[in-house]
């Protein structure tokens, strides 16, 4: 078997350059913070897909079974050629679309993009393998700067599910929106999966499961600070915290520290104190309504033309024309 064609937009020299940037913005800030992207390493990536095979995190399964029922409908009126999914990842839902899109129009190949260099790898060949006549084309790329190198090639559907819009705040949200409508042509079309407003006792423990697993992910980051930027973090003083916050209707998640330390980033020449009870910021993970996100579509150049939701309505998978 070939392997499949990836091509690096992102290299490991820029991700090194990114994450100095942000690890020394986030952590001389006040309060500190770290951007979700680097919970991503190959550890981060498998702990992820732990916590969607958890019973307290529905977000997967619930577009997963919601994909399920209304995916034939989607590929009817996508009649996509080209399948560009954004944060890949592991491509677990991808299945679904592709045996869609193919059964029902004229699909011919498949883009998974994904800032994972080894998620999308071993994503890319088992697609590859299962889809024999699909061309795949991995792109290792930071979903929020380089839409512009994703292949064109014919009639696209821009797939981007899971929720992971839910990281961006409002503003960061409204650019990522206008940059899709902008590489877009006229009718090619963007699916949407975003988490909604449900009931805190529900959301909350998604981001708190008693296995600890998100704990164990939230302190990921610290790992990849230490390995990659030499730090001395000692992940297991710090306390993983995740809270609704109901006035932005996002889920934060934070690490707590335990105890005073003082931490070395050698990498940075920086050093870091924190304060017993200090927060650091390490992900928002937005909730929807649909009228507010409908709204944000047509306000970044986008028309949605149809909505789906599950039962319990936790979950919606937005269709949207340019
Ligand atoms: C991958 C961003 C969709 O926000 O639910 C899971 C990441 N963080 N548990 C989410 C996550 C904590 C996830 N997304």
């Amino acid at each position: 078997m070939t392997a499949p064609m990836v091509d690096i937009h992102l290299t490991d020299h820029d991700l090194a350059m990114a994450l100095r940037a942000d690890a020394l913005r986030g952590l001389t800030s006040s309060p500190k913070t770290m951007p979700p992207k680097w919970f991503y390493d190959a550890r981060g990536s498998e702990l992820f897909e732990a916590i969607t095979e958890l019973p307290e995190y529905y977000p997967t399964r619930t577009e997963r079974a919601l994909l399920e029922r209304v995916v034939g409908e989607i590929a009817r009126t996508a009649q996509a050629e080209v399948l560009v999914e954004l944060g890949a990842g592991s491509a677990a839902k991808t299945r679904l679309l592709l045996s869609a899109l193919s059964a029902e129009g004229p699909l011919k190949t498949y883009v998974p993009q994904d800032v994972s260099e080894s998620a999308l790898r071993g994503a890319a060949e088992q697609i590859t393998a299962e889809f024999p006549g699909l061309a795949v084309h991995g792109v290792v790329s930071d979903f929020t700067d380089t839409l512009h190198n994703l292949p064109g090639g014919g009639r696209r559907m821009i797939a981007f599910l899971g929720g992971t819009i839910g990281n961006l705040v409002p503003a960061e949200r409204a650019e990522f929106l206008s940059s899709v409508a902008q590489v877009l042509e006229p009718r090619e079309q963007l699916l949407l999966g975003a988490g909604l407003v449900i009931d805190p006792a529900v959301l909350v423990p998604a981001y708190d499961d008693a296995a600890g697993v998100t704990a164990e992910f939230n302190r990921n980051v610290l790992h990849v600070l230490n390995s990659r930027l030499h730090a001395d973090f000692d992940p297991d003083a710090f306390a993983h915290i995740a809270l609704w916050d109901a006035r932005n209707e996002w889920i934060e998640m934070r690490l707590e520290a335990t105890r005073d330390m003082t931490v070395t980033v050698a990498d940075l020449d920086l050093t870091v104190e924190f304060a017993r009870g200090e927060q650091m910021r390490t992900e928002i993970s937005a909730k929807f309504r649909v009228d507010g996100l409908t709204a944000e579509l047509d306000a970044t150049g986008f028309r949605a033309e149809q909505v789906w939701t599950d039962p319990q309505h936790r979950f919606a998978l937005i269709l949207a024309e340019r």
